[in-house]
């Protein structure tokens, strides 16, 4: 077995130099007498002192950041396990074999299905213990994020618990044929759209599980500080894997999690050392690594490393030369001796030295391969979440060490390909059976039968005692609570709807009925204000002193500006959420307000305001998953539009935003220009979410351009809602064609305008259309033509775009954004359609030089309309070049999207 190529790698040695052993070893003599006369407490003491002195720049020390490659919790410490292990170490076996076999029969039936096999085989304890002993389930349950490929383990345990059929596990990734033939398929990951009763959290995307879990947990003390909630005694559970914590949305939120004191929130990165393609730090320890960035983030760091069967090693070993191998021994080596057998772990670990070897004398090789690490040892799991549950101040961090593809013997343990195992062969599926003992003949082993105790035996009546004990299944979604009322429009938004020319900027708008609805006595309180940073650049500073910036304990300082009516205030029942420069934490707070209806049956209204080019573009991916989450609440992109945010250039103007919004299926986008149509979105979009409870979220642009806002014209409002209405018409009395200009955000401006131009200088009549939405527009048009193919003996329906842009005269839309985001309804109309856009990077000028270079201010948009008119012979290239003659506008300028 053993291959005499491969030697154990080892640490860089220390740079420690021992300048004079012989005061080394009196001191360390002194030490251990202090120890043994007065106790470990009092050690404690002295070494405080000791530390303190040492820390005198003058001398220069540093502490070494990470400890001793062993267990944090000493075997003398550990809580008693209060389970019956033997029947628990069964149960998990069970675990294990319906998991794998969900997934190796799925890739049996269709090679092309995936799945995973090998974490959660590293994992199965770490879950099994929480399951049994931990996660609390109920109404005021613990949350817990399951690490996403691990699903199958998740549904083996559902399957046991009576939650899910055998049918269901034999549909795992098969979601569309399961429901064909009546079973409810298994998502490939945590979905909770996909398995909305299931699923809370979706975890699949790396990173945005923890990131998440942080932000959950500082939700439940916002929603207990400020007296809306009882969340006491629940805890965040999150079980991440090793090489997740590379994702940088992983680690960026650590230090507020310990700043705020958040000892709701447990995390079990489970260390199996290996990722998908080879191991996380090869060449290094990534326990060691992780402890020293937990530490210094201000959690406490559990170390779950080695299982029961070494305590007995370490007791004899009282020269420390395990200690001495384990710090000369990096994870890739690790790794190789998970995966193979006892024999060469006896040679090339224990026989690196005449002490170690003499620890391994009394063992098997057979002994020597079980011997088990931290994370697969189910007392020794426990007595780390006991301790880490216990813990008060600070949140948690418990480092298991696994074995990748645990249990998988040649298969997959420990191998470098075994995060792609996904098929196994007969040989494979029996000496998988025979490790875990399971009560399966060969042939059930070979066919991959599922495994069910039956109903009386002990072991589900365990199994079922011990999740009755703690409050119920996990994991479980819950539908949505009562509505909550919203205030009528006229209350908040008068000023909005009847504007009457008065000059403001939707910003304003926004920020004024926000201010109004935080005053309403039901929705009020139920507001989540959500800034990243920006609330000044909003106007938004009033909200401070009214409602207060949330912090878990209050303001301990004089704020600079306290005698101001604006002056900044914090609050431990302060209402605004802010998150500082992070918009991957605020979109995770904004996450955690917009699913409280679910997890905690309160539901929350979210406003995120921020900055929009980093809202789609800097955090799609976690607005994806608040999608998957079935979100509810606003996210409201402001200084919108590639040239309505002046000045600040080409990081800063957002042109695709509503692009990206309209790919996602809840997500309802809109672009509105005037504050009349953002007080019927804002409005309508509150009913949807709040009354009728229906699982979208809202993202609106908000300009801030101040111009004067006309009185939104009455009974507009359903098309508002539905993407476009007829603003105006522009009719000259001798009109020699006609067009129809559609405009969006502040840019149905200069549409207006161009309607004014095209009858004033040209003789061409308008109508002119607000586009309030391209992308519901599309959304709605999209389905009628579908219904439209495949009912073909039904009449044939047109949808609402279709209705107001019925007929062949020429449409040309223009907007702040890029051209696809018009180009969306283009397929549904009869008329010839030109969109004018913003494609390309952003330029620092004013709005009026950005509208002329990219080509969307109003002369742009009068000479797209007569080249259109041209093309049905209603206007003349002559008339076309005296217009760009007369408008000074530039043929040879190098097209913006190139530039
Ligand atoms: C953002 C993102 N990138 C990549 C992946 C693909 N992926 C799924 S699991 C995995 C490896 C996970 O390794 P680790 O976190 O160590 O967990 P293990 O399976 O080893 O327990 C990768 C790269 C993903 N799901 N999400």
């Amino acid at each position: 077995m053993s291959d005499p190529s491969i030697q154990p790698r080892l640490v860089p040695a220390s740079d420690f130099v021992d300048s004079d052993p012989q005061e080394t070893a009196e001191w360390r003599d002194a030490f251990a007498s202090l120890l043994a006369a007065a106790g470990p407490q009092r050690v404690r003491e002295i070494m405080d002192v000791l530390v303190r002195l040492a820390r005198d720049p003058a001398v220069g020390w540093q502490p070494a950041l990470s400890t001793p490659y062993v267990n944090t919790i000493p075997a003398t410490d550990q809580a008693a396990f209060p389970g019956d292990l033997a029947m628990e170490e069964r149960l998990a076996s069970v675990m294990r074999w319906n998991a794998l076999a969900m997934v190796v029969r799925a890739n049996k039936a269709y090679g092309e299905l995936g799945g995973h096999i090998a974490s959660y085989a590293s994992a199965a304890d770490l879950f099994e213990v929480g399951f049994n002993h931990f996660f609390r389930g109920g109404d005021v349950g613990d949350l817990v994020f399951y690490q996403p490929h691990s699903a199958p383990g998740v549904y083996a345990r559902a399957f046991l618990e009576g939650r899910l059929s055998e049918d269901d596990l034999a549909h795992y990734r098969q979601e569309i044929v399961a429901r064909q033939r009546g079973f409810s398929g298994l998502s490939s990951y945590p979905h909770p759209w996909l398995m909305p009763e299931f699923w809370q959290f979706p975890t699949g995307s790396m990173g945005l599980g923890p990131i998440s879990s942080i932000f959950h947990a500082r939700f439940m003390r916002y929603l207990q500080h400020r007296g809306l909630l009882d969340t006491t005694g629940r805890t965040v559970w999150g079980v991440f894997g090793d090489g997740e914590m590379d994702e940088p949305e992983s680690m960026s939120a650590l230090t507020l999690a310990a700043r705020e004191k958040l000892d709701n929130l447990i995390w079990v990165v489970n260390c199996n050392l290996q990722r998908l393609d080879g191991p996380v730090r090869g060449n290094g320890r990534i326990i060691d690594e992780l402890e020293a960035l937990f530490a210094g983030a201000g959690w406490r760091v559990i170390k779950l490393v080695w299982g029961s069967d070494w305590d007995g090693l370490f007791a004899r070993d009282t020269a420390g030369a395990l200690i001495r191998a384990f710090a000369n021994t990096v994870d890739g080596q690790l790794q190789t001796f998970a995966a193979k057998d006892g024999r060469y772990n006896r040679e090339h670990f224990f026989g690196q030295d005449p002490a170690l070897a003499a620890l391994a004398q009394g063992l098997t090789d057979e002994q020597i391969d079980r011997l088990k690490r931290g994370g697969h040892d189910l007392v020794k799991i426990h007595a780390a979440y006991h301790a880490a549950v216990a813990t008060r101040g600070r949140p948690t961090v418990i480092l298991a060490q696994t074995k990748k593809g645990y249990g998988m013997g040649e298969a997959g343990q420990g191998r470098m390909t075994t995060h792609q195992q996904k098929k196994l062969e007969r040989d494979d599926l029996i000496a998988f059976r025979n490790r875990f003992d399971l009560p399966l003949s060969d042939e059930q082993a070979a066919s991959l039968a599922f495994y069910k105790p039956a109903s009386d035996s002990p072991e589900m009546r365990y199994l079922l005692a011990r999740r009755t004990a703690l409050g119920g299944f996990l994991p479980a979604r819950r539908g949505a609570p009562t509505a909550v009322p919203i205030p009528p429009l006229a209350r908040y938004g008068e000023f909005a709807l009847s504007a009457d020319g008065k000059e403001m900027s939707t910003t304003m708008a926004f920020v004024r009925m926000l201010t109004g609805l935080l005053k309403d006595g039901q929705l009020g309180p139920r507001i989540v204000p959500i800034v990243a940073d920006e609330a000044r650049t909003f106007g938004m500073a009033n909200l401070f002193k009214q409602v207060g910036i949330y912090s878990f304990n209050g303001q301990t300082y004089e704020p600079e500006d306290i005698g101001s009516v604006l002056s900044y205030r914090e609050a431990t029942d302060g209402q605004i959420l802010e998150e500082g420069i992070s918009e991957a934490g605020a979109i995770s707070s904004w996450t955690a307000a917009a699913t409280s209806y679910s997890v905690h049956g309160h539901a929350m209204l979210p406003f995120y305001i921020y900055y929009s080019m980093f809202g789609f573009q800097r955090v799609g991916d976690l607005i994806w998953a608040a999608a998957d989450q079935r979100s509810r609440g606003f996210l409201l992109g402001a200084t919108a539009g590639r040239t309505t945010l002046g000045g600040e250039g080409l990081q800063h103007q957002d042109g695709s935003s509503l692009l990206q919004a309209s790919t996602v299926p809840n997500c309802r986008a809109y672009d509105p220009c005037f504050t009349g149509e953002l007080a019927v979105i804002l409005d309508h979009g509150m009913r949807q979410m709040m009354e009728r409870q229906e699982d979208v979220f809202y993202y609106v642009t908000l300009m801030n351009e101040n111009y004067p806002q006309p009185s939104l014209p009455t009974g507009v409002e359903g098309d508002v809602i539905r993407g476009i209405y007829r603003y105006a018409t522009r009719a000259p009395a001798k009109a020699t064609g006609t067009v129809r200009l559609v405009g969006s955000g502040t840019i149905l401006r200069e549409v207006i305008a161009a309607a004014e131009l095209l009858a004033s200088d040209w003789s061409i009549a308008a109508e002119v259309w607000s586009a309030t939405s391209f992308s519901e527009l599309a959304r709605e048009a999209r389905e009628v033509e579908r219904f439209n193919r495949l009912h073909p003996a039904e009449p044939v329906r047109a949808s609402h775009v279709q209705r107001c842009l019925a007929g062949d005269a020429p449409v040309v839309a223009a907007t702040d954004y890029v051209r696809a985001w018009p180009q969306l309804i283009a397929s549904y109309l009869q008329a010839p359609f030109t969109a004018l856009g913003t494609d390309g990077f952003g330029r620092s000028d004013t709005r009026a030089a950005l509208r002329g270079f990219f080509e969307i201010n109003r002369h742009h948009v009068v000479l797209a309309a007569l080249t259109a008119l041209r093309g049905r012979g209603q206007a003349s290239a002559a008339t076309c070049a005296e217009a760009i003659a007369r408008y000074e506008l530039s043929p040879d300028a190098m097209p913006s999207w190139l530039a």
